[in-house]
């Protein structure tokens, strides 16, 4: 049959008479049967990536697009007068996810599925998902963000396991959701559930009773973890998560023929972060349940585990208290007790041990019980084997590999930005699609005018879509002519919003001086802030200000617009990047471990405005400093900065007149006059006595940089080669690389 028949025997009429919300609905439908009836790879082992996070993103053009029916589909019902960007306006986007972890798990389960490795991910299916962020007086407020509809993505399934906690039992039930590789196999992602749970005791807010376990176990990603309700609830949540998973593997690789001494031949796991690391302890329980002997057991899942570090920040390095544990899951106490005197009976440095003053150390109980150790990029890697895992360096060298991250190219070039794809099929055929290295073919046209001349047309057709549709979905204004200068990531001091408002703010000055930019410049951000996360709220209630100081500023506003997108999410990400000319890549050397949004934006064909700092350094190596903007302190500089603990941010608040200037104008009568004092002062206030992330060392040396990128966009011939240089040599950050790196050298699977 016909794609335009299945569609129509869906709606049981023709698109002419069905609305959108019909024809969304029969395109799912279609769509869920054609997965269904697709191969999947019923290899002996298989991998299972378990995860927290798992930020999908909307699924309509992305399935269209890995099935191959993406341009009949458009094209079909462009003849009939309707819209596919519309319709796809109508799917609600999951948030499953708070940011580059989340993402990443999504790629990688799409190039699991192209790859055609039998592979699958689980997590839990959170009713809301994180917050949606909606700004009133120039501040963030978090709501609900429900997503599942009567009609979902989501497919009931008939698994539902007992899971136990200290004192009562709860009923999960499982949901799948197809993940369909590009032109190749579907895996799944399982998503569990549970059966009790109650949305109605959210209130508008974000807030519900915190210890009613039965009823909010899903209901929220990681809610409020400022409190202790809310950390021992996610105590609850990682372990309901993973004692499913258990149960799933075990289940799956018995129904294969497994005698459960063979399961590391059946299943091996990769523990995403240390969210789902209490796999370890649970795998050996269950397995002590059917039978195996503790010794076996612990040998068995250490064969069985691997695990992906993505922070080298401590504070962000999981250590759950003992008394946490021994309330929500006392049957996992022994074990873990058991995991450390072993380690405390063979290893003498105590600072591996797993358990210290009254505290698990979870990253700790990965290394010790799982056979490989990654970081996500080279830098990170290295800082993780030389500073701050060392001590478990040296212990077990082997165990500890790179992975550099990477992104789908089917979501972040094929669906967001299906201009720039054509043009790339049509210069160099579209090989690069299944091989992404393909993409240095383009190198051949640096000098082309006519194809220089196409991408800066691409780019400015991406501008105009975006202004039109954040004039459409929130009402700002936004020149499509001025450059768009991007920084969109979570909020975070390490990442440095806060530099980059300062810069803002210097801009401001200089134009009021009559020291005008050659061309206007539009400053884009989107992030959400932690909604206990004092500072970060602090710096969106900066820069909402600013933006609307500037708007509202007749000199300035001509030539400087601070936009700050609300509820950014994956969807904003797939129209604002593809826009973007300057990607800001500005965290704290050696604090971000990799960054994915750089690659994202580097393969649209943006320029890289950044420091040495995760994965940049890699976009630094392939494209040469002449096709980047590079500035600030080495990670070497800012660690023993760190070590010898003499930094000292008032000397440069009093030393340079610039940072002076910046600096108080968050306290001026200008920003006073639109912000809340109280918040204004407190920033203020950090930023001079601590400055904790190192803003002002670097901002000199940001400002002249960032300076000389909006200098060199004037000339554009040799921007675009830039461009062009940029795209060709982000072949390298394609997860399918990835994933055939942690296929080829960690899970082994065919
Ligand atoms: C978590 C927390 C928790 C509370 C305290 C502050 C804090 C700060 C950071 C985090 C990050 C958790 C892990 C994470 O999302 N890492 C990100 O993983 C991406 C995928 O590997 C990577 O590209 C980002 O650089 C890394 O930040």
């Amino acid at each position: 049959m016909n794609t335009k028949n299945m569609i129509e025997e869906k709606l049981m009429k023709s698109i002419n008479e069905s609305s959108n919300e019909e024809i969304y609905l029969a395109l799912l439908q279609m769509i869920k049967e054609k997965a269904a009836s697709k191969v999947t790879n019923e290899d002996k082992k298989k991998l299972y990536y378990i995860s927290a996070e798992f930020l999908i993103g909307k699924l309509l053009s992305n399935n269209l697009i890995n099935l191959g029916l993406y341009d009949t589909v458009k094209a079909l019902l462009e003849e009939k007068g309707r819209s596919l960007a519309e319709i796809e306006e109508l799917e609600m986007e999951p948030s499953l996810g708070n940011g580059g972890l989340g993402r990443l798990a999504a790629c990688f389960l799409d190039s699991i599925a192209t790859l055609g490795l039998n592979g699958d991910g689980v997590g839990l299916n959170y009713h809301f998902g994180l917050f949606k962020q909606v700004f009133e007086n120039n501040l963030q407020k978090e709501t609900p963000n429900p997503w599942i509809t009567e009609n979902s993505w989501l497919t009931k399934t008939d698994i539902t396991y007992p899971v136990s906690f200290g004192g009562f039992t709860v009923q999960s039930r499982l949901y799948d959701i197809d993940v369909i590789g590009y032109d190749n196999h579907t895996t799944k992602l399982h998503l569990f559930d549970i059966e009790s749970v109650d949305e109605s005791i959210v209130s508008e807010t974000i807030d519900f009773d915190k210890e009613d376990i039965r009823k909010n176990l899903t209901l929220f990603l990681y809610p409020d973890d400022s409190d202790e309700k809310g950390r021992l609830l996610r105590v609850y949540q990682q372990y309901f998560m993973v004692s499913n998973a258990a149960r799933l593997i075990i289940d799956e690789a018995l129904a294969k023929g497994c005698t459960l001494h063979d399961l590391p031949d059946y299943a091996t796991v990769q523990i995403n972060d240390t969210h789902p690391s209490m796999i370890i302890p649970e795998l050996i329980r269950q397995l002590a349940e059917r039978g195996i002997l503790m010794s076996e057991a612990i040998d068995i899942v250490t064969r069985m585990c691997a695990y992906t570090n993505h922070t080298i920040l401590s504070e962000a390095l999981e250590k759950w208290p003992i008394h946490f544990l021994e309330k929500a899951v006392p049957q996992l106490m022994p074990i873990i007790r058991e995991l450390d005197n072993r380690i405390r009976q063979t290893v003498t440095d105590e600072s591996t041990y797993i358990i210290k003053d009254n505290l698990v150390h979870m990253a700790h109980m990965d290394i010790h019980y799982g056979y490989s150790v990654n970081g996500v990029a080279y830098l990170h890697t290295k800082i993780l084997k030389e500073t701050e895992l060392h001590n478990f360096y040296q212990l077990y060298p082997k165990k500890f590999n790179n992975k550099t991250n990477g992104i789908t190219f089917r979501r972040w070039l094929m669906s967001c930005n299906p201009e720039l794809s054509a043009l790339i099929t049509e210069l160099i055929g579209d090989g690069w699609k299944k091989d992404a290295s393909e993409l240095e073919k383009l190198l051949e046209y640096k000098n082309s005018p006519t194809v220089l001349a196409r991408l800066l047309s691409i780019k400015s057709e991406k501008k105009k879509e975006l202004a039109s549709y954040l004039k459409k979905t929130q009402n700002i204004t936004i020149n499509p002519d001025s450059i768009f200068d991007i920084q969109v990531k979570r909020l975070h001091e390490y990442k440095r919003q806060q530099l980059n408002i300062l810069y803002v703010i210097d801009k401001y000055f200089e134009i009021k001086e009559g020291k005008l930019p050659a061309k206007p410049i539009t400053v884009f951000f989107g992030a959400k802030a932690a909604p206990a996360y004092t500072i970060a709220k602090d710096i969106i209630h900066l820069i909402l200000c600013m933006q609307k100081v500037i708007a509202s500023d007749p000199d300035v506003s001509p030539y400087l617009n601070v936009v700050m997108v609300e509820n950014y999410n994956v969807t904003l990400a797939e129209k604002m990047i593809p826009a973007c000319n300057i990607s800001e890549q500005i965290s704290l050397a050696s604090k971000e471990a990799s960054g994915t949004g750089n690659m994202k934006f580097m393969l649209n064909g943006a320029i890289t405005l950044g420091t040495m700092d995760g994965a940049n350094v890699e976009i630094s190596d392939l494209v040469g400093e002449n096709n980047i903007y590079s500035f600030g302190e080495s990670s070497d500089e800012v660690i023993s900065r760190y070590a010898r603990g003499d930094y000292n941010a008032h000397w440069y608040y009093e030393n340079n007149e610039r940072i002076k200037r910046a600096v108080d104008f968050i306290i001026s009568n200008e920003l006073l006059s639109v912000g809340d004092e109280w918040f204004l002062r407190r920033l203020h206030n950090e930023l001079i006595n601590k400055d904790w992330f190192m803003t002002f060392p670097d901002f000199e040396d940001y400002r002249n940089t960032r300076n000389k990128a909006y200098d060199d966009y004037c000339d554009l011939n040799t921007w675009a080669q830039k461009m062009l240089v940029n795209i060709a040599k982000a072949g390298f950050f394609s997860s399918d690389r990835t994933i055939r790196q942690y296929n080829e050298e960690i899970w082994k699977l065919k």
